[in-house]
């Protein structure tokens, strides 16, 4: 299976993150990439497709913000990572959006994802995984790994959030709708909703969205995720949510992850993206459920099982020490 990986990814390394009231060493680092590296055996490094099939997904204005921010900030006297602090309240009018403090809030919906120096380049090369590894399937390959890190599926059209500030899986079926795929699925099996992808994909027909993952009610991102959520529009029946509880274990999330996969069946893809994410693990220090290393290898061959030509890309998973072993065994399954 290829797997593909840009250098430049690791430099993108916020030191602190704002959870549940206190800062907190950045849980999204570096090693994350490199322990799965080693655990796959390395990577290739993706050709630099540029920015269109990344602008084809996000809003002009917020890519020119995730360039400049950082300058913006500096410029204003800070020392530390760009943090939003402060936010547009749902509905509000007469926005004022020249100051940084105010940009942050605009195009953030979190205080858990700075932007530092290194953010837009290593989200770039991020994305570009993301199309390596699409390009590869369009090239034969049955199943391709992106390495995202930072990971994508929080961010959308306009905004980042949750680590994530370009939505890799977002990107990459749209590179496949516009190569000629007319119906593309996104599987999301990480622990957290992938709201952003859930938003960009909404009113549309074309990308079916299924996500496995921790009720809202009780986890973050809390505003999106929620099994009534369903699409609008075109879109509506496009979108399909299955919230677990904590403490979910193979056998349930197994039969919602078929439950995912029927309906992904019935709207008959060309090519499946799934974003994955390690962080329901057992271990795992900031989620709740309890999959173990082997069920991984057991989910994967489900989804290889139903035979679409399939793109993986990297989402979360926060245990350091188990994350390779845990990457490594999900894509055994294929
Ligand atoms: C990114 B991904 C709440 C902490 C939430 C953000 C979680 C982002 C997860 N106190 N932190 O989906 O793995
Ligand atoms: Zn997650």
């Amino acid at each position: 299976m290829r797997r593909f990986f840009a250098p430049v990814q690791l430099t993108h390394a916020p030191a602190r993150e704002l959870h549940n009231g206190s800062f907190v060493a950045y849980a999204e680092v570096p090693a994350r990439a490199e322990t799965i590296l080693r655990a796959i055996g390395g990577a290739e490094a993706p050709e630099d497709r540029g920015e269109a099939p990344i602008a084809a997904v996000h809003a002009p204005d917020y890519l020119a913000f995730l360039k400049e921010a950082p300058a913006r900030w500096a410029a204003a006297g800070r020392s530390g990572d760009a943090i939003p602090y402060t936010f547009p309240v749902v509905g509000r009018r007469a926005l004022r959006l020249d100051r940084i403090d105010a940009l942050m809030g605009r195009y953030g919906f979190d205080a858990t994802t700075p932007i530092t120096a290194d953010t837009w380049a290593a989200a770039y090369g991020s994305a570009q995984t993301a199309l390596a590894a699409t390009h590869a399937v369009f090239g034969g390959e049955r199943a391709a790994f992106a390495l995202g890190r930072p990971p994508g599926h929080h961010a959308g059209a306009d905004y980042c959030g949750g680590y994530c500030h370009l939505n890799t899986a977002a990107i990459a079926a749209q590179a496949a709708r516009d190569a000629g795929h007319p119906r593309v699925a996104i599987l999301d099996i990480d622990y957290h909703h992938g709201n952003g992808t859930q938003d960009i994909f909404w009113d549309r027909g074309d990308v079916f969205y299924a996500s496995v993952h921790a009720d809202p009610a009780t986890d973050y991102p809390f505003y999106w995720g929620h099994a009534d959520e369903t699409g609008e529009g075109e879109g509506r029946g496009a979108t399909l949510n299955l919230p677990l509880p904590h403490g979910t274990r193979l056998d349930a999330f197994r039969v919602a992850q078929s439950r995912a996969l029927d309906a992904i069946s019935r709207f008959g893809p060309g090519l499946l993206v799934v974003s994955f994410g390690a962080d329901t693990w057992q271990g795992d220090p900031i989620s709740r459920f309890s999959l173990t290393t082997s069920d991984y290898a057991l989910l994967a061959r489900d989804i290889a099982g139903a035979g679409w030509p399939t793109v993986v890309v990297m989402e979360g998973g926060y245990a350091v020490d188990a994350l390779g072993a845990n990457v490594a065994s999900f894509l055994s399954g294929f």
